[in-house]
């Protein structure tokens, strides 16, 4: 079997601790890792004054972790940067936050060529690599020009978004076109799926959907959606621990028996979080006489601080969970409880467990792990109600969830209201559906799904999204690119995507 190289921006040592600490994606990567003799290779989270490509090797539960630091200023430009000033609020569509600053575009191709460069020696002829996420587009295009000519697979975390949004981003081109260095990449959605083909058939000169992928650039890649999944059983096994129970028992104490309405996030913009407490407040205005049965916990731990963005998230979300609990609360009772700690996992499955309704309301979000993590929590003979985002992609498979537009306070209202009326027998049989979805499509069907069709087996793609449709023709791609003049030299390169005759 060959050996699986895992590459993403942060790097969490497995602890082996049992104590759930570790997040579910954490620990599916280590066991993927530990089957597959594996490497995880990424940022330590700490910096130097100078780069120095120096090595911080650990073995931990069967896995080596390889780290190496950066330079003060590559986390500015890089991380802080391009990451997270430019391409999260660009895929999150909240084109108002992106910055186009031409520093942090140099500094995000020099990391992912400092990654190339430290990570290249590593890697032997059969390896597998595996790439996650926007911090690392490149880092293919940066490998292959070193020589690697192993498959190299890449998944996207978060939404691929629409075209016209795409094509606001200077370097759009060179930033897709590096895509098609890998063999293999897989979004989260058939919808996210369907936006980069759009966009590579409208933008690239001769771009072609045909048996082998998606044919562009003189390349062709394979293109899929792997719909993200937890890990099912650890999670449930979680929320009947012992901590989870105490926890559920304080819960319930503190809650004085009143309905709880919980959202778990990290605070970001993107998780529609003013949204959700605006709605609310629709609820307790139209509802004067459900008001006082109902309490909303909203746990939010800061998460990437030092960018403005996320100061100025913080502010408005303190101050219009002030103004509502001002508005509406008595001497006993608080409509808003809003914490921003940081809580372990069996900590958040109890309080999951102790919620009637779990109020899921991103504004974009590649899947959405909390929706997910409250259906495993639940009691399956009294389970609570999940209210789902639609524009979460998590909506496209839990679809037994009261969906609703995040941006409509009166949807939310009326949902919450519904959910809350919701009779035993319909929670039960709603709820059965998204469990029997939850522990089907778990972590590591995504992980073998993913790895299969790496490897290369033909059947082994999943169906939706799959980019096998046949020859089509194309109104746009067909025409000649004024975007694209040099494609045709570029196509006569040899093609370095080796899916064809696997
Ligand atoms: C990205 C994509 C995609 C939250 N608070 C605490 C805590 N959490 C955990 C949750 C959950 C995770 O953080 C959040 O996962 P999400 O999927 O909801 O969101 P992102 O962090 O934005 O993740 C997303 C995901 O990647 C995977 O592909 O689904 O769309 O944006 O697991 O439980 N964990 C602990 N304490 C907390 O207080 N321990």
């Amino acid at each position: 079997m060959s050996r699986l190289i895992v590459v993403s921006n942060r790097v969490t040592l497995p602890s082996g601790s049992g104590d759930g600490s570790v997040g579910g994606l954490a620990m599916a990567l280590a066991a993927a890792l530990r089957e597959y003799s594996g490497l995880w290779f990424g940022w330590s989270g700490k910096t130097t004054p100078a780069f120095t490509g120096h090595l911080n090797l650990q073995r931990a539960d069967g896995v080596t972790v390889a780290t190496v630091d950066l330079e003060e200023v590559d986390l500015q430009e890089y991380y802080n940067g391009y990451a997270n000033k430019t391409l999260w609020p660009l895929f999150h569509y909240r084109q108002d936050l992106t910055a186009y600053d031409r520093a942090f575009g140099e500094g995000y191709a020099r990391v992912n060529r400092r990654f190339a460069e430290t990570l290249a020696p590593l890697i032997e002829p059969d390896d597998l690599v595996w790439i996650h996420d926007y911090h690392l587009i490149p880092l293919a295009r940066e490998l292959r020009a070193l020589g690697v000519q192993n498959r190299i697979g890449f998944f996207l975390h978060i939404p691929w978004p629409a075209h016209q949004l795409m094509v606001t981003l200077p370097g759009h081109r060179q930033l897709v076109e590096s895509l098609f260095d890998y063999d293999l990449v897989g979004f989260q959605t058939p919808e996210h799926v369907q936006a980069f083909e759009e966009y590579v058939l409208t933008e690239a000169q001769g771009a072609r959907v045909g048996r082998e992928g998606l044919r562009a650039h003189g390349r062709t890649t394979r293109v899929g959606a792997f719909p993200i999944g937890i890990d099912a059983a650890d999670f449930i096994r979680l929320a009947q621990s012992e901590t989870a129970q105490r926890t559920y028992d304080v819960m319930k104490a503190h809650t004085a028996f009143r309905k709880l309405i919980v959202g778990v996030d990290r605070l970001d913009y993107s998780k529609g979080l003013e949204e959700r407490f605006a709605g609310f407040e629709r609820f307790l205005a139209d509802n004067p006489d459900l008001r006082r049965e109902t309490l909303m916990l909203q746990i939010a731990p800061l998460s990437r601080d030092s960018v403005e963005a996320y100061q100025e998230i913080r502010a408005r979300l303190d101050s219009l969970s002030g103004r509502i609990n001002g508005e509406y609360a008595d001497i006993d009772w608080n409509p808003i409880r809003y914490v921003n700690k940081t809580y372990r996992r069996d900590e958040l499955a109890g309080v999951y467990r102790a919620a009637q309704v779990g109020l899921v309301t991103p504004m974009r979000d590649g899947m959405n792990l909390v929706a997910k993590e409250f259906v495993a929590a639940q009691d399956p003979a009294d389970p609570g109600v999940l209210v789902l985002s639609r524009f979460a992609g998590a909506a496209d498979q839990l679809r037994q969830a009261l969906i609703v537009n995040p941006n409509s306070p009166e949807e939310i209202a009326e949902a919450l209201k519904r959910a809350l009326a919701m009779d035993r027998s319909e929670r039960i049989a709603r709820w059965r559906v998204l469990h029997d979805n939850i522990v089907t499509e778990d972590v590591t069907a995504w992980r073998d799904a993913f790895v299969r069709a790496l490897t290369g087996s033909r059947d082994a793609l999943p169906g939706p999204g799959l980019a096998v449709h046949g020859e089509q023709a194309h109104p746009a791609r067909d025409a000649p690119s004024r975007l694209y003049p040099d494609a045709q030299a570029r196509g006569a390169l040899p093609p370095m995507a080796r899916w064809t005759g696997v």
